[in-house]
């Protein structure tokens, strides 16, 4: 009960300015800029911050009544005509005022910066120094060699050092680590020129490769270590079950454990193996040979075992109390595999494996995350697949791509914030699912040229970034207002549990899979509102390197220059 008082407290002292919402970073120069608002008003006036000059005013409108993920009543305004670089507040007589924000060119460059960096910090097995990790500094972590679990039926020791530690935990998982990468290399095939800076202050950096490269190099180098001698991937390793969150990552000195290969882990590898087997060509032949051998083996273990291993997807033995990424479905990850693979070889083998794995799934689930990854897929194919490429599949894909964008587009018209979450989508890592949804409609607006999709798109920074039903912006050191307290076992390095910025946080989980969550809400919390900034709250406020992956594709994006 004391802690209730104590976090409702916060949450109150907190709110100078929780009668508007906005975008708390700021927006492009000819960006779109939507303002929200809780009392109407006749209108609204944007201000320069250092001076208090009205620079520009606007209408406000009632726009949503009864808003079902936030039970709000929101109004809304815009000013996207106003494009003059400077810092600028907004404010009515009824609402006070909002968080100061930028408008200008590249206002998202430290964000891309940012969130790719703590990639960096996330790195495993490796002395993380203090010109590039700042308070993060720590000897060498997990480099000890990690024991087969019994259930692998092997003997001895393996060396699988290095790769980003998944999350607020140490464990390093196949499926989360390969999708991650996938989701980012995909993100820097469509729009390359986002992805470019590197100069992002990692040991890499200024070596003439794109820093997001080297840093997905550090995680691909791992991943050939867990790789078996017939192309299957075990599937995590792993400490035997969490420890205390004030553990230091070179503190942790327990053996970790690898456990046994599954068939969604070897798919996943596949598709980021088959990527990077691209993508590397350029830079580094014999890596990207590396990965191409490692992808045609990998790919070959799947074709041996054509059933999910192990069946109904991976679940912990007793002994074991880690994450699981267990996937009850492991037919979408082979229909993307499929894609990378036929986009690496041409080969017309596999392009029929696409078709046949197309026929099995859904190609548009309610849920686009690390265990529903097929519009991925569908994007590499239609965007980025050789001309000569099947037109009857590539029709089929396009159609429905297309219907998914009209019903984000829809989503976007219709919910309060203009978020493409709908009121039941609040799972674990909401916030990494809007962003996923907005990513595959984003790279719909250039395939079928639609401005309203792209438009819809971008606006889910916004939200994101503060223009949301908690005036808070999802990510650590952005904006005026963000978490502070993330589940995090690399906060203990810092003296007062602070966390590196550009972190995006899992989100509001209606689910209430936490203790903390569940003792502070019940079912009838809005769905947005089931969130709290409590390093305890893992269920809400952990961060993880799949939520980043998105958030860099993003913030590359958005980053691109010349626009
Ligand atoms: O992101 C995962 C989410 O979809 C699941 O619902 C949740 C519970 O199984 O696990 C999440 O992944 C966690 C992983 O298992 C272990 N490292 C931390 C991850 C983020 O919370
Ligand atoms: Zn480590």
């Amino acid at each position: 009960m004391k802690k209730l008082a104590l976090i409702t407290l916060i949450v109150l002292c907190n709110s100078v300015f929780a009668q508007i919402a906005v975008n708390q970073v700021g927006y492009l120069s000819q960006s779109q800029k939507p303002v929200y608002f809780l009392n109407g008003d006749e209108s609204f006036s944007l201000v320069e911050k250092t001076t208090g000059k009205e620079v520009y005013s606007g209408k406000i409108y009632e726009i949503k009544q009864s808003d079902p993920a936030t039970g709000q009543t929101i109004y809304e305004g815009d000013f996207t005509p106003f494009q003059q670089a400077g810092e600028y507040i907004i404010q009515t007589p009824k609402n006070g005022r909002s968080a100061s924000f930028f408008i200008r060119q590249n206002v998202y460059d430290n964000l891309y910066q940012e969130s790719l960096k703590t990639f960096y910090i996330q790195r495993c097995g490796l002395e993380l120094t203090s010109e590039f990790a700042g308070d993060f500094v720590h000897p060498a972590c997990h480099t000890k060699d990690a024991e087969y679990h019994r259930d692998v039926q092997k003997s001895g020791l393996r060396e699988v050092s290095g790769g980003w530690h998944d999350a607020g935990d140490y464990g390093r998982y196949i499926v989360n680590g390969a999708y991650s990468v996938a989701v980012m290399l995909l993100a820097y095939e469509i729009f390359p020129e986002g992805f470019q800076s590197d100069t992002i202050g990692i040991p890499e950096s200024k070596n003439r490769i794109p820093d997001l490269l080297d840093e997905i190099r550090y995680e691909m180098e791992w991943m050939l270590k867990m790789q078996d001698e017939d192309g299957g991937l075990f599937h995590k390793v792993t400490e035997p079950a969490f420890q205390s969150l004030d553990l230091k990552p070179h503190e942790d000195k327990k053996t970790q454990v690898l456990m046994i290969k599954t068939t969604a882990a070897t798919a996943d590898f596949t598709i980021a193996a088959a990527q990077a087997a691209r993508i590397f060509k350029k830079f580094d032949k014999p890596f990207a040979n590396q990965c191409k051998a490692a992808a045609l083996r990998a790919w070959y273990y799947l074709e041996m075992h054509t059933e999910n291993i192990p069946q109904g997807g991976f679940q912990n033995p007793e002994d074991i109390r880690t994450g699981t990424y267990g996937d009850e479905n492991d037919a979408d990850e082979r229909f993307w595999a499929a894609v990378e693979m036929y986009r690496t070889f041409k080969d017309k083998s596999f392009e029929d494996s696409i078709t046949a794995a197309a026929d099995k799934i859904t190609l548009f689930p309610n849920e686009i995350s690390w265990c529903n990854v097929a519009p991925f897929g569908v994007v590499s194919y239609v965007k980025l697949a050789p001309n000569r490429s099947n037109p009857q599949l590539k029709q089929h894909l396009s159609k429905e791509w297309q219907n998914f964008c009209e019903m984000m587009l829809t989503r976007y018209q219709t919910n309060g914030y203009g978020v493409l979450l709908n009121s039941g989508d609040y799972r674990w890592g909401s916030l990494q699912i809007d962003l996923n949804f907005g990513f595959i409609l984003l790279a719909g607006g250039y395939e079928f040229t639609n401005d309203p999709y792209r438009k819809a798109a971008v606006h889910q920074i916004h939200f994101i970034l503060g223009a949301n039903g908690l005036n808070l912006s999802f990510v650590t050191g952005f904006g005026e207002k963000y978490p502070v307290n993330v589940h995090n076992r690399i906060c203990s390095l810092t003296h007062d549990g602070s966390i590196y910025p550009g972190f995006l946080v899992g989100g509001p989980n209606e689910n209430l899979q936490d203790p903390l969550l569940q003792e502070l809400y019940n079912e009838k919390t809005p769905p947005a509102f089931c969130y709290v900034d409590s390093r305890d709250s893992y269920a809400s406020n952990e961060t993880c390197i799949n939520w980043n992956a998105i958030l860099v594709a993003y913030a590359g994006y958005l980053n691109r220059p010349h626009q």
